[in-house]
């Protein structure tokens, strides 16, 4: 593998969940596969999980890390084109990103959609201006679209916890007090219709997904009747797509509660964190049995990890 962009940069997604599951069970069996190998994570958006997480992978292979929060302790970088730099950014990616690339194996860059311009978030402008300069591979670390290491995680979770070959998996809306990017939304889709489930995406009219991620799918707006039967339930709050980075609704209706809850068939209960309490989801259904939140955001490690050991397989 070179880049690590969208679930299509993965040769085999059923292979590739058994070996991140492999490496959770084996965590140091490739700890030289990575010896003098040095990966800089970048950050233009803040982190938790995916910072720690692809840290601990890179370091469970024997790498090196340099992490930097561009903006904050590094320079401020033009990402524009033919921009007249008179304002107060320093660089532009074209320097800054073969000069990290000269320095490292491989990039891993956070750049979330900034909701200036959807042809500019949907275009993925900076995400490919990172991997048609930087000389080295690129994992997506959270883009403009996509999220590509929690979409990998999700989806080796649900295969621990699946009791049917192709469950049903809901993705659904849930009110949140400030505009959040699609990209964990779109990623989720792609991710679980190329692992064989059967996939609903509810939500209210208005924040209907980028038709690219939508083909196959029809939208469902009563989230009650897609809850039944539901096996997994994956919260998310997006903007709109169509009004482009509007948010639109705040109806906390669309909470995930218990009552609603126990519509499907035992569902578990997901989100790729970090959650906004008794917006998104009920305490009493994300302090319950079926939530699997910690899980899911543990399994970052070894998915990150299976990443990392295909792009060092193929340097
Ligand atoms: C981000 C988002 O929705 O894309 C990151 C999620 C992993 N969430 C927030 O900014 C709260
Ligand atoms: N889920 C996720 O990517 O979390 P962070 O934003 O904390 O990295």
């Amino acid at each position: 593998m070179r880049h690590f962009i969208s679930v299509s940069d993965v040769p085999d997604l059923q292979e590739a969940v058994a070996l991140a599951r492999e490496l959770k069970r084996n965590p140091h069996g490739f700890a030289r596969l990575g010896q003098n190998k040095t990966m800089a994570l970048l950050f233009f958006n803040p982190s938790l999980r995916t910072r720690l997480s692809t840290q601990k992978a890179a370091m469970n292979l024997g790498m090196h890390t340099m992490v930097l929060n561009i903006g904050e302790e590094g320079w401020k970088l033009e990402t524009g084109t033919g921009v007249v730099m008179d304002g107060d950014k320093a660089e532009h990616l074209k320097e800054a990103v073969p000069v990290i690339g000269s320095y490292c194996d491989i990039i891993g860059v956070r750049s979330f959609a900034r909701f200036e311009s959807r042809e500019e978030d949907y275009g993925e402008t900076i995400l490919k201006q990172f991997t048609g300069y930087a000389g080295v591979p690129v994992v997506s670390m959270e883009a403009a679209t996509r999220h590509p290491l929690q979409s990998f995680a999700d989806v080796m979770t649900i295969e621990e916890l699946k009791t049917r070959k192709s469950p049903k998996v809901v993705l659904t809306w849930a009110p949140h007090p400030r505009a959040l990017p699609q990209a964990v939304a779109n990623s989720f889709v792609e991710w679980t219709t190329r692992a064989g489930y059967e996939v609903v995406v509810t939500h209210p009219e208005g924040y209907e997904l980028a038709p690219e991620f939508m083909s196959g799918l029809k939208a469902e707006y009563d989230q009650e009747k897609a809850f039944r039967e539901a096996d997994f339930i994956y919260a998310k709050n997006w903007a709109s797509y169509q009004s482009y980075g509007q948010v639109l609704c705040r109806d906390r209706s669309w909470t995930v509660d218990a009552r609603k809850m126990a519509l499907t068939c035992d569902a578990r209960f997901m989100h790729c964190l970090p959650v906004r309490r008794n917006m998104i989801v009920t305490d009493e259904v994300i302090d319950s049995n079926a939530s699997v939140v910690i899980q899911e955001a543990a399994n970052r490690e070894w998915s990150a990890m299976a990443v990392l050991k295909m792009i060092l397989e193929d340097l």
